[in-house]
């Protein structure tokens, strides 16, 4: 189950929660708010008055060691700042086995004071990514679910919504979480291509992934030399193409153009792809991926092709 859409009724009944604090309480939260960098990114465009008002919303939660603050699978309820202890963050890939039995999966992450998690089901209507369990007692402090909507998700990142969305799309990243959705749509870059132009050329080595936002594009194919001919043309948005080149460098098997209209084009390079999730070769499922089975296996037949994915860093 996922969390529910903030309803019209939910938004015009909603007044900001006010939880009475001491001012160290307040100076903390204000001092985790203004150095985390996760919190940056997600309170960054609040000002002064708004973020005293988030501040004010939020209420403690005292956690006993071996308490489980996140179950994967579950809907949303709050957001958590961490005041002290020590969290371990858990996600489980197998998702039929979350329901069958408590398994809670692999340790990914380790936060502390000063860290935040629990926002990405509160930020994409979805069920929790991961499992959070407190391996030392400590404090936390909530905003609730629709304050957080209400306060802190606006249309700026909407646009950052749009293209995990069209992510999701990419039968090729559908075993990505959330998280790592998200972490990919931070490192995607936006190009504008005049109609008629090259946009990748057959033969050549791929670097780059591409998704059309808008405009159209023609994917070409020539044989031999011969003339090219029309293998696909991209219409809708969120159709992508080039996507063997994030797993691969072998050529690319066709040109692509812009087409009458142009194109806007989202593109994700093969270097910060790696970069932000270690190869994508480690966690595919080639099984899932007839289409895409002959590159994986020639690439994993390669030496030195798998670089170990760099450890999970916690926050
Ligand atoms: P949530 O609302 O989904 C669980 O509830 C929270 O764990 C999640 O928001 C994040 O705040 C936090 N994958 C998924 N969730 C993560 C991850 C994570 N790290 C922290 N959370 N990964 C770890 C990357 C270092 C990806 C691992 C496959």
């Amino acid at each position: 189950m996922s969390a529910q859409e903030i309803s019209n009724s939910e938004m015009s009944n909603w007044k900001k929660p006010v939880h009475e604090k001491s001012n160290g309480s307040k100076e903390l939260l204000r001092g985790i708010i203004s150095s985390n960098q996760k919190l940056q990114v997600l309170f960054g465009h609040l000002d002064p008055n708004q973020i005293d008002d988030v501040i004010m919303a939020m209420f403690p939660r005292d956690i006993k060691q071996g308490e489980r603050v996140i179950k994967q699978g579950e809907s949303g309820d709050n957001f958590w700042i961490v005041e002290s202890g020590k969290f371990d963050i858990f996600v489980n890939r197998n998702k039929a086995a979350i329901s069958e039995n408590d398994a809670v999966g692999d340790k990914v992450a380790s936060c502390e004071s000063g860290a935040c998690f629990g926002e990405l089901a509160l930020m994409y209507n979805a069920p929790r990514a991961a499992t959070v369990t407190a391996t030392q007692s400590g404090r936390v402090w909530g905003l609730d679910a629709t304050s957080f909507k209400m306060m802190v998700v606006t249309t700026e990142n909407s646009k950052k919504k749009k293209y995990e969305a069209f992510l999701e799309r990419v039968p090729l990243l559908k075993e990505l979480n959330q998280y790592e959705r998200a972490a990919l749509s931070d490192v995607i870059d936006v190009a504008k291509f005049k109609p008629g132009e090259m946009i990748m050329k057959q033969g050549d080595a791929g670097h780059f992934f591409y998704i059309l936002e808008s405009g159209d594009a023609r994917a070409m194919i020539s044989d031999n030399g011969k003339p090219e001919v029309e293998a696909k043309h991209y219409t809708s948005s969120g159709d992508y193409f080039g996507e063997l080149a994030l797993l691969s460098t072998s050529p690319r098997k066709a040109s692509v153009y812009a087409g009458d209209q142009g194109c806007a084009l989202l593109s994700i390079s093969k270097e910060k792809f790696d970069r932000v999730l270690g190869p994508i070769k480690h966690r595919l499922n080639v099984e899932n991926y007839p289409d895409y089975a002959e590159i994986i296996h020639a690439e994993k037949a390669k030496p030195d092709s798998i670089v170990e994915p760099t450890s999970p860093v916690s926050e």
